[in-house]
């Protein structure tokens, strides 16, 4: 299908096509196995540019948008939807700053998110607020020239690795969801440490880990936007990085479909490759339409959050949606068309299918995606009448 993508978009897309392949694929099992961040690979992202292309120029960016963002994770995902993730947590991180960020704030942390010299984390997740964001319990008093934090922040991507987190904490706990405040939190701040890393079943290839502030004394001047603004900074926000977990699923689901195909092309059985036999071909071709239409619906989302819609809650949630359920078909089918193999770890479709299943949970759940594409569908026939 044609994309109509700029020469520029191609050359990402071309880029980080050939990263995957040639960097990524050769430790993909073993950095599953064993669990580990993928130093190396952020070192050949940072070499090739790949995290500043949705920043803008002026902050040492390639002056992308999401689009960009989400071609180059989609390649990197084809082949690990885990070691991809060190550059798209990173963004996520890093669109409370620029979205948000006075200029002061921007031309001191964009610059070096834009070289990948740092990385960041979001942290929003606790224990106790997962789908109810509005439930956050990490407060933030305000002392002198000081924000002190104290709370838990858990499940956070990039957790371990990051040198700077984009934090919400509740300046004003009796305003409920207009009560919570973003700071920007740097390793290293006192009172901020970094508390358990996750064993996880998929996405091993990545950080998730536990955030602890005790007494963290923040620099007034790292609050983003005002007071009592946090919950919107956190939803919109999310609002322009869920484009990236569906590219993150979409190209989970190619990669899975890639691996399908060729192994059924190999594969014989009754004495002919299984490729030959029509439920199989019907099986193959219902997956490549899925991935297809995931991939028109992210491109075209991407497109509407780099035009600067207004309003993209709806479409973000309905990319996400259905992306993220795309990739976990198409890589569930996968695995059956490998059969026992399918489910050894020799074959890389069981990875894929692990890795599948956390883009329907993190970024707000598929049901809260629901939630938020149904809010929006009674605002705007309500805005008919
Ligand atoms: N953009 C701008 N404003 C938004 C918004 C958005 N996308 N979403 C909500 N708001 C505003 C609402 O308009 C409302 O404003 P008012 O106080 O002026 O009425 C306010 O924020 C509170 O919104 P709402 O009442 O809808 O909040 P809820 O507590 O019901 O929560 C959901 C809404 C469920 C959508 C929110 O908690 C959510 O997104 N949860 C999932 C969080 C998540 O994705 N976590 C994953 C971890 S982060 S990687």
């Amino acid at each position: 299908m044609n994309y109509f993508l700029t020469e520029e978009q191609v050359m990402i897309q071309d880029l980080a096509r050939q990263i995957a392949e040639e960097k990524l694929e050769p430790l993909r099992a073993e950095m599953d196995e064993k669990a580990e961040f993928p130093w190396e690979i952020v070192e050949v992202l940072r070499q090739s540019d790949m995290f500043g292309i949705y920043l803008p120029e002026e902050y040492g960016g390639l002056g992308g948008g999401v689009l960009e963002l989400c071609l180059a994770v989609e390649e990197l995902s084809r082949v690990c939807g885990g070691m991809s993730l060190s550059l798209a947590a990173t963004a996520l991180a890093a669109f409370p700053v620029l979205l948000f960020g006075n200029d002061e704030q921007k031309k001191k942390y964009l610059p070096d998110l834009a070289t990948g010299k740092t990385l960041a984390a979001f942290a929003l997740t606790e224990p106790e607020a997962g789908s109810d964001a509005g439930a956050t319990r990490t407060t933030a008093r305000k002392e002198g020239d000081y924000y002190i934090l104290n709370g838990t922040k858990c499940f956070i991507t990039n957790g371990s690795v990051a040198d700077i987190v984009t934090v919400i904490a509740m300046t004003d706990k009796s305003r409920g969801s207009r009560g919570a405040s973003a700071f920007i939190v740097e390793k290293g701040m006192d009172g901020f440490s970094v508390g358990k890393d996750e064993h996880k079943m998929g996405i091993r290839a990545s950080s998730t880990a536990e955030l602890i502030f005790e007494d963290c004394k923040v620099p007034a001047e790292n609050l983003i936007s005002r007071e009592g603004m946090g919950f919107i900074v956190a939803m919109k926000t999310l609002d322009q990085s869920r484009p990236g977990v569906a590219s993150q699923s979409l190209g989970i689901a190619q990669g899975a479909l890639d691996a399908a195909v060729e192994y059924a092309r190999q594969r014989k059985q009754f004495g002919r490759p299984i490729i030959t036999f029509q439920g199989l071909q019907w099986m193959l071709a219902d997956m490549a339409t899925r991935v297809e239409a995931a991939r028109a619906l992210v491109y075209s989302v991407a497109r509407t959050v780099d035009a600067g819609a207004k309003r993209i809650s709806k479409d973000s949630a309905i990319c996400k949606l259905f992306a993220s359920d795309v990739a976990m078909s198409v890589t569930t089918d996968a695995v059956q068309i490998f059969g026992g193999y399918g489910y050894m770890k020799e074959y890389p479709v069981e990875k894929m299918m692990r890795d599948a299943k956390i883009t329907q949970i993190y970024e707000g759940t598929n049901q809260i995606q629901r939630d938020v594409i149904g809010t929006q569908l009674i605002r705007e026939s309500a805005s008919k009448k």
